[in-house]
């Protein structure tokens, strides 16, 4: 199994890093990497990973500014890795983290690892152990900050 990591000079984490450090925690998959300026240019370096570096699998990871322009620019390019995904037939995990969803570069950091860790988990389990989802269905996961927890009545 091979397993596309791409991510952005953009971002303010080496997510990237990251996720290769966290993959090779849960898997012996080989890592292909790709980084790009920013996150619209995630959809054809997806794509290129898949149908020139053959990878099952890519993560990709980006970090949407804080401003009005760099959240449309997030929505355009989430629209390009699913588009991306439908041509391919093949899952994109999208691991966007948002400036403005951390108080402060600290936290940041922190978020970023952390939901990056815990995609390339779901990577992982997407490609080898899909059981392992179906498991964890309906119980309000969440990436980076604490998971919702199912509803219950
Ligand atoms: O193709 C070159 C750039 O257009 C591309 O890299 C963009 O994704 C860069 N970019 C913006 O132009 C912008 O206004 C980014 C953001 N905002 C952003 O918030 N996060 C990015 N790129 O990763
Ligand atoms: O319920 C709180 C958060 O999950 C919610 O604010 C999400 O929208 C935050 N979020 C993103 O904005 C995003 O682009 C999340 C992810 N990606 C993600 O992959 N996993 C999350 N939240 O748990």
């Amino acid at each position: 199994m091979k397993i596309g990591v791409a991510d952005t000079t953009f971002a303010r984490v080496n997510m990237g890093a990251i996720a290769t450090d966290e993959l090779r925690r849960h898997a012996s998959v080989s890592i292909e990497r790709y980084t790009v300026p920013g996150v619209k240019d995630l959809p054809v370096a997806a794509k290129k990973l898949i149908e020139e570096r053959g990878c099952d699998i890519v993560m990709a990871l980006g970090m949407p500014g804080g401003v009005e322009k760099d959240k449309m620019c997030a929505h355009e390019a989430s629209q390009g890795l699913i588009k991306a995904q439908l041509m391919t037939n093949t899952h994109i995990i999208e691991v966007f983290v948002h400036e403005d969803e951390a108080k402060d570069g600290a936290e940041l950091a922190w978020l970023a690892e952390q939901r990056t860790r815990e995609h390339a988990e779901n990577a992982v389990r997407l490609i080898l152990r899909p059981d392992e989802l179906v498991k964890m269905a309906g119980t309000g996961q969440r990436q980076g900050f604490e998971d919702a927890g199912p509803a219950r009545y």
